[in-house]
C-alpha cells in the first residue's frame, strides 16, 4: 500500500535532558494519512541483547507497523528508542541517547513504514511526554500447555520485579535516560505467545491510547513472516545504513584493499525498493573478509570459537585457497589479540579498521560495527563466526549486494569441532526474496 503522506509539523523544544534535537534526526517529512488519527508504536528490548539482534526486532516492530496500516482505520507510526547502554560498547566515550539516524538512513525506512526518532515523538506529545500503555512481555510462568507453543496472551501478574514503578498515579520508568520528561499512564505485564501478525490484534482493538510502549519486544516472534518471506526482506531492504559510515567505509575499501564498486560490481541503487541484484552479480574486492567474535562469545567454552592460531592457520588456507594476499579483519579482540593474529599471517597484509579518535566520537561502537560489516560485506570471500547476529547481517547484506552464496555462507570452525561438524553446521541459507 502507498501511504500518502504530510508533513508533520514539529515543534522544537529545548528539553533539559535531550541530547539531540528533532533537527538533527530530520524525521519530516514523515508520512501519513491526513484523515486518520495517528497512533505511535514505541518499543523496548531486553536490556543484554546487542546491536544486531537488536535491529532484527526492529524488522518484527516495522512489519507489525505495516500490517497495522495495511489492515487500515488507523495509522500507525513507528518510534525509535535511542540507542545507548549496550553492554558491548565498552569504548570510553559516552554512548547514550544516540538516535538511528547516526547508524541509519531514515528516508530509506520510510521507504517501508512511518518512524520517526524518539525525540521527535516527544516533541509531537508535549511535556511531560506521556506513554498512554507500557506493556511489558514475558512469557507464561506454567510453561506450554501440553508442551505445545500456540499463539495466546493474558495480563498476568509480573513474572519478575519490572523496572517500570506507579508512583502517584505514574508509571516511572528509565525511558532510555528520559526519567523526568517521559511518564507513562498504565503499566501491565503481557504473558504472551504471538507472532507479529496476530499480535497486531491487540494493538488494534485491546490497546486504546495513543501512544503504546512494548517492552522486550523479542518476544514477539516473526512467525510466518520470517526469513523465507517477502515481507521480511521488505524490512531488511530497508534498512539501509548512513551515508557517512558507508563512505567510511568506501574510503578504507579503496584506499587499503584496492576496492570501488565500480570494479567489484557491487554498485547499488540509491533507493532499495529499486535494487534487485541476482546472486552471483557481484564480484567483490580483491581481499578476504573475517569476523571473528571473541570478548563473550570465548566464555561457556563455545566448541566452535577457534583459538587465535586455528583462526591463523584458517585465514591463511582461505587465502592461498582464493589466491588472495590481503585481509580483512572485523573483530571485537582488543588491540593485543589483533597483534598475535596478524604476527600469525606474517606474509600476508592484514586490515583492520580503526577509528580515529574524532571519528570514534562522532559514530561511536555502534558506528565502527557498522562500517566493520559494510567492509567485510564488499569482500570477494567472507567467513564469519558461528551464531553471531553481527556475521548473519553480513551475510544479508552481502546476499543483497548480489554475491554468489558460497562465498558469504562460511564460517571459522573450532579446534575441538569435528570438522564433518563445521562442515555441516555451516550458517543457514536464507536468499532475498522481491517479489
Ligand atoms: O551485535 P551482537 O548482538 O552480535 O553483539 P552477536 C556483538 C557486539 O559486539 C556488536 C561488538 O554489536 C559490536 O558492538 N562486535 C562484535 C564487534 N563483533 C564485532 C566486530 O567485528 N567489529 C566491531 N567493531 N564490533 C550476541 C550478544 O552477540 O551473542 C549477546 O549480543 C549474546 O549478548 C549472544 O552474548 C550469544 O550475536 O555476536
Amino acid at each position: 500500500m502507498i501511504i500518502r503522506y504530510f508533513i508533520l509539523a514539529l515543534v522544537c523544544l529545548t528539553l533539559a535532558e535531550d541530547e539531540f534535537s528533532p533537527g538533527e534526526t530530520a524525521t519530516s517529512p514523515n508520512e501519513m494519512k491526513a484523515a486518520l488519527p495517528v497512533r505511535y508504536l514505541l518499543f523496548e528490548v531486553n536490556y543484554g541483547e546487542g546491536f544486531n539482534l537488536r535491529r532484527d526486532v526492529y524488522i518484527r516492530m516495522a512489519n507489525m507497523v505495516k500490517f497495522l496500516n495495511e489492515e487500515g482505520g488507523q495509522q500507525w507510526v513507528l518510534v525509535l528508542p535511542p540507542w545507548g547502554n549496550i553492554y558491548h560498547w565498552q569504548s570510553p566515550i559516552k554512548q547514550t541517547k544516540i538516535p538511528w539516524s547516526r547508524f541509519f538512513d531514515l528516508d530509506s525506512f520510510r521507504r517501508h513504514i512511518p518512524v520517526m526518532e524518539l525525540a521527535d515523538w516527544m516533541a509531537v506529545v508535549g511535556t511531560p511526554a506521556v506513554i498512554d500503555e507500557i506493556y511489558y512481555l514475558q512469557t507464561y510462568s506454567e510453561g506450554w500447555v501440553d508442551g505445545q507453543w500456540t499463539e495466546r496472551r493474558d495480563i498476568r501478574p509480573c513474572n519478575d520485579p519490572s523496572y517500570y514503578k506507579k508512583v502517584d498515579g505514574e508509571v516511572e520508568g528509565h525511558f532510555w535516560g528520559y526519567t523526568k520528561t517521559i511518564k507513562g499512564k498504565s503499566f501491565e505485564c503481557l504473558s504472551v505467545q504471538n507472532e507479529i501478525k496476530t499480535f497486531t490484534d491487540f494493538l488494534r482493538d485491546e490497546a486504546k491510547g495513543q501512544s503504546i510502549l512494548i517492552d522486550r519486544g523479542e518476544t514477539l516472534t516473526h512467525g510466518r513472516y520470517s526469513e523465507w518471506s517477502k515481507e521480511w526482506w521488505l524490512g531488511r531492504r530497508s534498512i539501509r545504513f548512513s551515508k557517512k559510515l558507508m563512505d567510511i567505509g568506501d574510503e578504507f575499501r579503496k584506499k587499503h584493499l584496492e576496492s570501488t564498486d565500480e570494479a567489484d560490481l557491487t554498485l547499488m541503487d540509491s533507493d532499495w525498493t529499486k535494487q534487485q541484484k541476482a546472486l552471483g552479480s557481484a564480484l567483490g574486492g580483491p581481499y578476504l573478509a573475517i569476523h571473528l567474535r571473541r570478548k563473550d562469545f570465548l566464555r561457556g567454552s563455545r566448541k566452535e570459537v577457534p583459538s587465535l592460531s586455528f583462526a591463523a592457520e584458517q585465514i591463511e588456507k582461505l587465502l592461498v585457497e582464493k589466491s588472495l594476499s590481503k585481509v580483512f579483519i572485523a573483530t571485537d579482540a582488543p588491540e593485543s589479540e589483533f597483534q598475535v593474529l596478524t604476527q600469525s599471517l606474517g606474509e600476508y597484509q592484514v586490515y583492520r579498521y580503526v577509528p580515529t579518535s574524532e571519528q570514534l566520537n562522532e559514530i561511536g561502537d555502534g558506528g565502527v560495527a557498522i562500517v566493520d560489516q559494510w567492509i567485510a560485506a564488499h569482500a570477494r570471500y567472507f567467513a564469519g563466526t558461528s551464531v553471531s547476529t553481527f556475521s548473519f547481517r553480513i551475510h544479508e547484506e552481502r546476499s543483497l549486494l548480489g554475491f554468489p552464496p558460497d562465498s558469504t555462507y562460511n564460517r571459522l570452525c573450532g579446534e575441538k569441532e569435528d570438522p564433518a561438524d563445521c562442515a555441516k553446521e555451516q550458517p543457514g541459507r536464507w536468499f532475498p526474496k522481491y517479489d
